[in-house]
């Protein structure tokens, strides 16, 4: 009873900001991402009859199963012979990268219980479970641009994969603060959603964004891709600016990269931004135009603090033989 799996990151380009049930973790509006080929979670998890609670190891260092336990819950409900299990994850996202790992670690955590557990469950019945570790992780079950359809239930709140993104898309993370964030992203949304008198307004608007991306993406159109891209990042952040008390993840080096994407598109470079819940500035560009942007970058950022993500494939189940290999390139970062 062992299951390992890779899962990606990804980046949303419609976000998820809000909650209409904090326990099942259902969004208020649908959002889309881009699964990133830099960062992953290597997740693997035996059911032992033999052990007497569960255990989990990140990065080889035991930690509390606090979150772990109930999300291997989910699953031990639908075993016939539910068992406690140990977990062991090697995260290859960078803290330098100041991303947040929770979607690839739900997902791949998702993903190596259902191949431990036997249950066999599809990619979008998986998805629905990674949602309850962790809302961005629903998308993380699939590569290239995914949707995550909000729903009417627990059931059917799942990821869609919509394309490949296959066609010269690549994303440049500019790294401004590594630091862990003051206000996480859950408490955030959950301010947003009580406060902010622009909030039922980014719900509406988010929508129709999502329907003008899905048209661009059908189209091939980098253009209006990156144009709504931004748009719908920069609204999500005007809410957090409306709420009560206000707040902003913006630092002054947040600033100054955004001033530098304007700056290159006004030199005819096609280049968009979007920003998290964070300070960092993700770029979203065409693999082309990585060599241009860079060196523009490069003059306000020390290249560390640059870091290139081609587009990454779904969620995918490893053999003991890539475990094996994946322990020894952790070995090796260190
Ligand atoms: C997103 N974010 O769509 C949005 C944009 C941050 C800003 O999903 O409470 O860690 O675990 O569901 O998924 C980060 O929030 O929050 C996030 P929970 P999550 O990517």
């Amino acid at each position: 009873m062992i299951g390992i799996a890779r899962a990606h990151t990804n980046i949303a380009l419609i976000k998820y900001w809000g909650k209409r049930d904090k326990k099942l973790f259902l969004p208020m509006n649908s959002s889309l991402s881009l699964t990133l080929d830099a960062f992953y979670t290597d997740t693997k998890v035996t059911f032992d009859q033999t052990l007497t609670k569960d255990t989990f190891f990140l990065n080889n260092k035991e930690e509390t199963t606090e979150k772990i336990t109930p999300f291997l819950d989910l699953f031990r409900e639908k075993m016939s012979s539910p068992r406690f299990a140990k977990v062991e994850s090697l995260n290859f996202v960078p803290t330098a990268a100041g991303l947040a790992s929770s979607a690839s670690a739900f997902a791949a955590l998702a993903g190596a219980i259902n191949q431990a557990s036997g249950l066999h469950l599809d990619t979008q019945t998986l998805s629905t479970f990674a949602r309850r570790g962790s809302g961005s992780a629903t998308r993380s079950l699939y590569g290239g641009f995914v949707e995550w359809n909000k729903g009417t239930d627990s059931h059917n709140s799942m990821a869609i994969p919509i394309d490949d993104a296959s066609w010269d898309i690549a994303m440049i993370i500019i790294v401004v603060n590594q630091a862990k964030k003051t206000i996480s992203s859950r408490d955030g949304m959950a301010l947003t959603v009580q406060t902010s008198p622009f909030y039922q307004a980014w719900v509406e608007s988010a929508e129709k964004d999502l329907q003008n991306i899905k048209q661009a993406i059908a189209n091939k159109d980098f253009i209006t891709l990156g144009e709504i891209t931004e748009f719908n990042g920069m609204k999500m952040h005007g809410t957090m600016l409306g709420s009560n008390p206000p707040f902003c993840y913006f630092e002054p080096e947040t600033i100054i990269a955004q001033q530098a994407i304007r700056q290159l598109r006004a030199e005819g470079i096609p280049a968009y931004m979007t920003m998290d819940a964070g300070p960092n500035v993700k770029v979203l560009c065409q693999t082309s135009t990585i060599p241009t942007i860079l060196s523009h970058l490069e003059t306000l950022f020390s290249k560390d603090k640059l870091i290139i993500s081609k587009v990454g494939k779904a969620m995918h189940y490893l053999t003991q033989d890539d475990w094996e290999q994946s322990l020894q390139s952790f070995e090796d970062t260190l």
